[in-house]
């Protein structure tokens, strides 16, 4: 529709140009004004006023009358394109205004691939939103907790710039790589993000490594999520299922869902806002076809909640967790670097997966055990799978020539049925409970009233891991992972009480590069748990009693299992925490400030003597 008004423009000024061809030819016009629109552009179209004017024989005289009426017409016409242009122009514009509080996501807006190769975010630039928007820009930003503007003004295929290590660029990966089902879940995803995943995958994936995509929606309630989608994905050049959980199931089940009614021979898990760069798929499919017990990650580049700017996550980080079982990223051990004896192209070997983005052979899957699906909706499973894959004698792998984007966020859009919290606690028990064996008292003595969460069944979780004769969890800590957070050997593990004061050191829920705190004994573990480690380090969770200056004040600071200003000797018959590198005595509170410990010189007097508790769980969780 929108292209026939173009048609009325050039049928005008192509027609000026022919005013000397005749009156013959303007016969034929005659009938071609008649016939169908579509050949007006091609066949010789009518003489307009203008060029009339200009013919002085009178016996053109009638032709001229004649000629009239057909501008006349054909001006008409051009009007009433015109008018109907503008019309469906506006229609368009103010509907863009009012979607803005329904549905956001504009479906089958085609110019969205073709948008220019300097248009916003391409390259993995940031976009900027000029100051007047930006009032919309916040709203817009809470229903998915990005900046939904910034992504509906970038090319659902934008470019984006390769962030490989120039080793990666030229390797050469075997022909005959098994083929992969990509696995995509969403929950209520804007249009722009999930499709710009779909997109990607397609854009970027040799085609015949795709079996297909499949996507399973868990029970989303946005509208353009349904038919509409179903109808663009059919367009699409791979194979893209849609399919659809009944009811709100959680991650999980639907993972689960999507891993069976799939195909190919590996299964490549992808969150629904991520972006795949150049060379993403080779690398991972390789490692699974050395060896199918492999479970490989690709480097999970950040695409900014913000700007949806495109920047590259690093190769020298890896996965680990803390007491609490919170998935964190922490520095690459120097023991991993040495084993890839420095090719930081070769992959890592990661202690655990981030969850969001991984490949597995289909048939490892299922004899590992897919999910927990005792699981709910999300959180733990990724540890859960990562100590199984480890505990029970595969290998988890970050493939560092593999490089997939990723939106993080900070904070979730999702709401479950009883909250988060209690979900999370319920997961992480299972977890816990199944595979961690008596280390899971790191988890419950920082996490009081965890206990108390109802966990389910597991006999058919212990089962498997029976059946499977998965390693203790100590064998984990001691060779996939020395560097935990979680101590292999420790001396103690709960309150540390100064002699004089009765009072306990208290990490007072302060984070990462603050002073650690004193305060009454509450005999609740939590804040008030410490780990004095064979290492002879003091740690609460990931950080480390630190001091850097002659008298204080003790830091805690991200433990970094290299002895210096985090060394402390204790004494167990002079009760004494000696600072090593200072030679200094951990003491009560300082003058200054009565909530928060000192180093001084060793002094022998009672407020520099500590007696260190470990810790006694009640028997029955
Ligand atoms: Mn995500």
């Amino acid at each position: 529709m929108r292209a026939q008004p173009l048609g009325c423009y050039a049928t005008i000024s192509v027609g000026s140009q022919l005013v000397t061809a005749g009156g013959n030819r303007m016969r034929r016009n005659d009938e071609d004004l008649t016939s169908e629109g579509g050949s007006r552009i091609s066949d010789a179209p009518p003489l307009c006023w203008w060029s009339t004017l200009h013919i002085r024989d009178p016996c053109q005289h009638l032709d001229r009358m004649r000629r009239f009426a057909y501008c006349k017409v054909v001006l008409a016409t051009s009007l009433v394109w015109v008018m109907l242009d503008m019309f469906i122009l506006l229609y368009f514009s103010e509907c863009n205004k009012c979607d803005d509080k329904k549905e956001r996501g504009l479906p089958g807006r085609e110019d969205a691939l073709v948008r220019p190769r300097d248009g916003p975010g391409e390259g993995g630039k940031p976009v900027v939103i000029p100051k007047e928007n930006q009032e919309k820009m916040r709203e817009m930003f809470k229903i998915n907790q990005f900046n939904l503007m910034a992504s509906e003004m970038i090319a659902l295929n934008r470019s984006l710039p390769d962030v490989r290590l120039e080793g990666c660029k030229n390797k050469l990966y075997p022909d005959n790589l098994p083929r992969t089902s990509v696995v995509i879940v969403f929950h209520n995803e804007a249009w722009t993000t999930l499709l710009r995943t779909v997109h990607s995958v397609i854009d970027r994936s040799p085609h015949t490594l795709l079996e297909e995509i499949v996507l399973v929606d868990d029970a989303s309630e946005r509208d353009f999520l349904k038919r509409q989608l179903e109808q663009y994905v059919k367009k699409l050049e791979v194979p893209v299922r849609v399919v659809r959980m009944e009811q709100r199931s959680g991650l999980i089940r639907a993972r689960l869902k999507g891993a069976s009614i799939s195909t190919g021979q590996v299964i490549t898990f992808l969150d629904a806002h991520c972006e795949c760069t150049t060379g993403w798929l080779e690398p991972l499919l390789a490692r699974i076809k050395q060896d199918k017990r492999t479970v490989v990650c690709p480097i999970i580049d950040v695409i900014s909640d913000d700007t949806f700017e495109y920047m590259a996550g690093s190769d020298m980080t890896y996965g680990g967790f803390n007491w609490k079982l919170n998935f964190r990223w922490y520095p690459v051990p120097q023991r991993e670097m040495d084993r890839r004896k420095g090719d930081r192209t070769l992959p890592v070997r990661t202690p655990t997966m981030a969850g969001g983005l991984f490949s597995i052979d289909r048939d490892y899957f299922q004899e590992i055990g897919t999910y927990d699906a005792g699981m709910d909706i999300w959180g733990g499973e990724n540890l859960e799978i990562s100590f199984r894959i480890w505990q029970c004698g595969g290998t988890l792998e970050i493939v560092t020539c593999s490089h997939v984007g990723h939106v993080f966020r900070k904070a979730t859009p999702y709401t479950f049925p009883g909250g988060t919290g209690q979900i999370i606690n319920k997961n992480n028990r299972r977890l816990a409970e199944v595979w961690m064996d008596e280390f899971k008292n790191f988890f419950y003595i920082i996490s009081p009233g965890v206990t108390k969460v109802d966990y389910g069944d597991i006999t058919s979780r212990t089962a498997l891991r029976q059946k499977l004769q998965c390693k203790p969890f100590s064998w984990y800590l001691e060779n996939i992972y020395p560097d935990s957070q979680i101590p292999r050997h420790y001396y103690s593990l709960g309150e540390i009480r100064n002699v004089e004061t009765n009072q306990c050191l208290d990490n007072m829920a302060r984070k990462e590069n603050e002073k650690v705190g004193i305060f009454n004994c509450h005999g609740m573990g939590g804040n008030q748990v410490f780990s004095y480690t064979a290492n002879k380090e003091i740690r609460t969770d990931d950080l480390c009693l630190d001091v850097s200056k002659l008298n204080g004040p003790v830091m805690m600071l991200k433990c970094h299992h290299l002895k210096g200003n985090q060394l402390w000797e204790y004494d167990p018959v002079k009760l004494t925490l000696v600072h090593v590198n200072s030679n200094q005595c951990l003491d009560k509170a300082s003058e200054e400030d009565s909530q928060v410990p000192s180093v001084r010189d060793c002094t022998h007097l009672r407020s520099q003597q500590w007696l260190l508790r470990n810790v006694t769980l009640p028997e029955v969780f």
